[in-house]
């Protein structure tokens, strides 16, 4: 392991835990590599497991055009859960974050395991246990909410917290790429977006997200969430805002920002 990656990672943490913002990583270093953006979100992460947080799943990003052309990097990423991200209820307090943004999302509960370059959607749905309507909360702990694709990915894709909805549904209850999503902001519509704006199909989400794991080692364990990306743009929350998200066929999640 490199030092110069631990280093990274360590400095990463600190802004992390202190919502202090820094400049880009790539300004900084020279040479940062996508595995070594990878290897630093990871090492970053192995910090909090060492203070008892615990990995409970993983999550897509950048899996539509709406976020790619939000924050102008063109590829997918993934980032880890951990338990300590996890609201347990719709309330989100600002205190320990930069600018956070809110954005809907459909998650994957799994009972069995998937790993390995050969995954298919149909080893998907057999080891999907259900499928939850979610909301990310996302802050980027890089100036203005700017970076490149190794700052993030470094970044663990800007993950701060994330909710899923009370109720689970059945993969096989409707057609995820058609479900439609009405984000509302204080009663005024802000953001509207379908499932398939997540490459095609929520589904293929998954289906990535075992391929880029697999490429680091790592798997979708049972009982591990996955959230498989934003279906809509971001939206910047402030404390006193109200975000009601409407999943059709799905039900609703509101969020209360403290
Ligand atoms: C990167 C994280 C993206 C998503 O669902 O697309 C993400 C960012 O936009 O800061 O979580
Ligand atoms: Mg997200």
């Amino acid at each position: 392991m490199s030092h110069r990656l631990q280093v990274i990672a360590d400095e990463l943490y600190r802004h992390q835990t202190a919502a202090a913002e820094l400049p880009k990583l790539t300004l900084r270093y020279e040479g940062l590599t996508v595995d070594d953006a990878y290897e630093i979100q990871r090492l970053t992460m192995q910090k909090y497991m060492d203070e008892g947080a615990r990995l409970v799943g993983w999550k897509m990003g950048l899996t539509s055009k709406a976020k790619q052309q939000s924050v102008g990097v063109d590829e997918p990423i993934f980032g880890h859960l951990l338990s300590t991200m996890e609201l347990e209820h719709p309330v989100l307090s600002v205190r320990g974050l930069i600018h956070p943004r809110v954005e809907p999302e459909i998650a994957f509960v799994f009972r069995s395991r998937l790993a390995g370059p050969d995954v298919t959607v149909r080893d998907v749905w057999l080891a999907t246990e259900c499928v939850v309507p979610a909301l990310e909360v996302i802050d980027s702990r890089y100036e203005n909410f700017s970076f490149t694709l190794i700052d993030v990915i470094a970044d663990n894709a800007s993950s701060a917290r994330f909710y899923l909805g009370d109720q689970a549904f059945s993969p096989y209850a409707f057609r995820l790429d058609e479900v439609g999503v009405v984000m509302r902001l204080n009663g005024n519509v802000v953001q509207t977006g379908a499932g398939a704006a997540v490459l095609g199909h929520p589904v293929k989400s998954v289906l990535e997200q075992v391929r880029m794991l697999t490429r680091y080692g790592a798997a979708i364990e049972p009982g591990m969430v996955v959230l498989t990306g934003g279906i809509t743009e971001a939206i910047h929350v402030h404390p006193g805002d109200r975000v009601q998200i409407a999943f059709a066929g799905m039900g609703s999640l509101e969020l209360n920002v403290t």
